[in-house]
């Protein structure tokens, strides 16, 4: 969170973390296409020729002013594939919350668990506290056939007290509905 008092600017970071190609950078360029134009700012986005995440996705979202203050949320996607290790701490730092984009693909339950691992890891040696962190947890894919039972998912990466929504980011089914979970509990920290 960074204050720009002279502004009342309020400045909060909501990062999408998850395995690789769980669908992370689909959410946001649904959130971009779907927000008003006077409201955010560009899609920045840093892939490789196969449209895979190489650095990170970036946009900026304003809301209307809440006690005086004006937030503005900038969301990020860290990349999902394994040898980004570096970049995912990078872009985790000074997150204010995560929404964690979990593969339903039953051939995805280990990356899912792996993830969540490096998630955790990560956030530790930012010196924060995995189990009291800001996190909703997205259940993406459900379009597919051979997905896992939401039940079998919620045991193997749930929490306590964690809002958890079902999803199919390719035609936005759920997305703004994490964003908003996301941005409330961000909010309500503040
Ligand atoms: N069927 C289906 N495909 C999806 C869904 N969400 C994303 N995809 C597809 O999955 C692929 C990967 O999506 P991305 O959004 O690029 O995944 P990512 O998590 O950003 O991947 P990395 O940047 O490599 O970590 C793309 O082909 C998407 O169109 C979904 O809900 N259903
Ligand atoms: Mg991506």
């Amino acid at each position: 969170m960074f204050i720009n008092w002279k502004l009342r600017e309020v400045n909060l970071k909501i990062v999408y973390y998850g395995p690789a190609l769980s669908g992370k950078t689909t959410n946001i360029e649904y959130i971009h296409a779907r927000t008003n134009p006077e409201l955010r700012g560009e899609l920045i986005s840093l892939k490789t020729r196969g449209d895979r995440t190489l650095y990170f996705d970036f946009m900026q979202l304003e809301l209307g002013r809440i006690k005086g203050l004006k937030p503005k949320f900038n969301l990020y996607t860290v990349p999902g594939q394994p040898c980004y290790v570096a970049s995912r701490r990078l872009v985790l730092q000074g997150a204010d919350g995560v929404v964690y984009v979990a593969d339903s693909q039953l051939n995805r339950i280990k990356a899912n668990i792996v993830a969540l691992r490096s998630l955790d890891d990560n956030l530790r040696a930012l010196g924060l506290s995995p189990m009291d962190f800001p996190l909703v947890l997205q259940y993406n894919k459900r379009d597919l056939p051979g997905i896992a039972p939401i039940a079998l998912l919620r045991m193997q990466l749930a929490r306590d007290g964690v809002p958890q929504f079902q999803s199919v980011a390719t035609e936005g089914v759920g997305v703004l509905e994490t964003l908003k979970a996301a941005i409330n509990m961000v909010l309500s920290r503040m």
